[in-house]
């Protein structure tokens, strides 16, 4: 039987997004520890090079970013949609604006506060692979802080009606997303009833859900179960693409990141980027990112 495998560690915000989100949904799956700094290599051994977190297994496909890991458990179980009415597919939007202009904030905040809480080796992964060199970023710390600051008061507006969730009376997508960044500065002692006891009984709603039925699982076995699976999500490359299918092509992150995955091309669309690749410890694997945010070339 195909399963869902989610790669992760527990301090990740948006690995606990994800976490949340299968809990939500009622999908079980198996837990996979991944390490928090790079190099990951049962975990390059799936994704061809991408090292973030999480990753999303399911069989022989391979969800890099927690774009494509929501819209993969969307059709695996619609109901409850991540994407509840009234606000529908525009909480997306929410999503994605916590996860990007208003995540580095809340990295701020987390890790700034005091620099040890995290090592040595942590800050050289982040300084070479997010260009987050210490004596850069923590003076940037104050600045951050304010932006932390500024977007947990839109949270804390937008709830001030006394609505349930962000969108309305049902938890969906960009209320993880925006309850993973409150709970990420809670590493500095910061907590979400900074921004009021609206944003604090949101906080704790969504806390509520927990991470549903899991089991953990070694990173030998996720291999193994990907050598014994093929892939089967339906791909294919939109009309009118810049590229066709079967080139080969590198797909990477649009940031300093230098990580980048290199295969074959197999699907492209608006929302999503798919490639074929094959490495022995998992035998052929098919790798799916967003479209939104990464950067697809000849390689
Ligand atoms: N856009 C990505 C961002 C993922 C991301 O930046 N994750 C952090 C952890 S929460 C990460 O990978 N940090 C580096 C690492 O864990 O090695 C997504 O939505 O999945």
């Amino acid at each position: 039987m195909t399963q869902v495998i989610l790669h992760h560690y527990s301090n990740s915000p948006f690995g606990q997004a994800m976490r949340l989100a299968l809990g939500l949904k009622g999908i079980s799956w198996k837990s996979v520890e991944q390490p928090d700094i790079a190099p990951k290599p049962e975990l390059s051994a799936l994704t061809g090079g991408y090292e973030r977190i999480p990753v999303l297994q399911i069989g022989s496909d391979v969800y890099c970013d927690t774009a494509v890991i929501v819209d993969r458990l969307e059709t695996i179980k619609a109901e409850p949609s991540l994407y509840p009415e009234p606000l529908g597919f525009a909480g997306r939007m929410i999503a994605n604006w916590s996860g990007s202009a208003w995540f580095m904030p809340a990295v701020g905040v987390a890790l700034g506060t005091d620099p040890n809480i995290v090592s040595d080796a942590f800050w050289e992964d982040r300084t070479t692979r997010f260009g987050m060199n210490p004596q850069k970023f923590l003076p940037m710390v104050p600045h951050l802080t304010t932006q932390f600051d500024a977007g947990g008061a839109l949270v804390r507006d937008a709830l001030a009606d006394g609505r349930a969730y962000i969108g309305g009376e049902q938890v969906g997508h960009a209320d993880l997303m925006l309850y993973m960044n409150i709970r990420f500065a809670g590493f500095a002692g910061r907590k979400p009833s900074d921004f009021g006891h609206k944003v604090a009984a949101w906080y704790d709603r969504i806390d509520a859900l927990g991470y549903g039925e899991f089991e953990s699982w070694t990173r030998e076995q996720a291999l193994n179960h990907a050598l014994e699976t093929n892939p089967t999500a339906p791909v294919s490359i939109a009309e009118g693409s810049p590229f066709a299918a079967g080139d080969l092509v590198s797909v990477k992150t649009e940031s300093p990141d230098p990580a980048f995955v290199t295969g074959q091309l197999i699907g492209l669309s608006d929302r999503q980027i798919t490639i074929q690749r094959h490495d022995d410890k998992v035998g052929d694997v098919h790798v799916h990112f967003p479209r939104l945010g990464q950067i697809v070339s000849p390689a």
